[in-house]
């Protein structure tokens, strides 16, 4: 990324200017904290296709007739996310809170832009550190250490002879647990589920009064989420941060852990 090219500068003018901000992220935003993407070359749904194991009646189907393979999902899901920690462009969205008002609206499920500091964020799709039961009530906040000792013990299991979906049941028992009396799951919203409220609503209206919106990390591909980007006021500046390009007036081709603080640095000093 040219910090010295027009379209950097001009972007640097614009969230130096601008009245509020909503930052909009997707996967790409915690790719250099270690969690991959979905749909680039390594990424998630190129091993675990999201039919069978990002919608709910796929994954329990899966769990009961490849209860290894959802073992082998929820490793390479979980794990990163348990050791993941903010990268330089999650805390440069979070110095920038102490220039103008700043909104994220998150497509992760991370808790990393949290952990950054920013005060705002709006998980449209849920979060992996929060538990709740029947008709999304929260019962209770997961720590990152508690999400690796799921993982720790599924890696445990899944080489164990007679490994099925009871051992897999129960080595997620702290994540997940169905039955009459009782029920808990992540607070994650699965393909074909409404998104998180609050948050949505809320994320519509910040991207409905912003006058400049950073997409940062994102494909564009999951609905309704990419939708966002219809209600960006006609006279808003949309910057788009992503190695690959992406929807927004202004590309800044490169990765967020550089851009953005190169960004944040140029429109509001170090
Ligand atoms: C719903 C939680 C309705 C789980 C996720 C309209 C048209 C077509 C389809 C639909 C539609 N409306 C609804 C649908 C169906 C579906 C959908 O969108 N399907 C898609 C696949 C076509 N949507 C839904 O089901 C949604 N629900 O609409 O409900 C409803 C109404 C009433 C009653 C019932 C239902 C729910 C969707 C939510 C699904 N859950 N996640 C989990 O996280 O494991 S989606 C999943 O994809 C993640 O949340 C992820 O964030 C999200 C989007 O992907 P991206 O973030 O963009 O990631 P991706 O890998 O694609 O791209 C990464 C980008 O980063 C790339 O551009 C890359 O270049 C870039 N990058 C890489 N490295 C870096 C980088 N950028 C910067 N720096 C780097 N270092």
């Amino acid at each position: 990324m040219d910090q010295n090219s027009a379209v950097f500068q001009m972007a640097a003018n614009r969230l130096r200017q601008a009245t509020g901000v909503v930052v909009f992220t997707g996967a790409g935003m915690s790719a250099e904290s270690g969690i991959p993407t979905f749909r680039d070359a390594e990424g998630l749904w190129h091993q675990f296709p999201p039919q069978r194991f990002a919608t709910l009646p796929g994954l329990l189907a899966s769990a009961v007739a490849q209860p290894r393979r959802v073992a082998e999902f929820l490793i390479a899901l979980l794990g990163p996310i348990a050791c993941a920690r903010p990268n330089p462009g999650h805390l440069a969205i979070a110095r920038l809170e102490a220039h103008k008002p700043v909104v994220v609206v998150t497509q992760n499920i991370d808790g990393l832009h949290q952990q950054a500091g920013s005060s705002t964020v709006y998980e449209i799709h849920g979060s992996m550190l929060r538990i709740v039961g029947r008709g999304r009530r929260p019962l209770r906040r997961l720590s990152r250490a508690e999400l690796a000792t799921v993982v720790d013990d599924l890696r445990e299991v899944i080489g164990s002879r007679g490994f099925a979906f009871p051992q897999l049941l129960r080595a997620i028992e702290p994540i997940f647990a169905t039955g009459i009396t009782h029920y808990h799951r992540p607070d994650v919203v699965l393909f074909g589920e409404t998104m998180a409220e609050p948050d949505w609503s809320q994320a519509i209206t910040a991207v409905q009064n912003c006058d400049c919106l950073i997409a940062v990390g994102t494909s564009g591909t999951v609905m309704p989420a990419a939708a966002l980007l219809d209600e960006v006021p006609q006279q808003a500046t949309v910057i788009n941060i992503d190695p690959a390009g992406g929807p927004g007036e202004l590309q800044l081709r490169g990765p967020a852990g550089t851009v953005l603080p190169a960004l944040v640095e140029a429109a509001c000093g170090p």
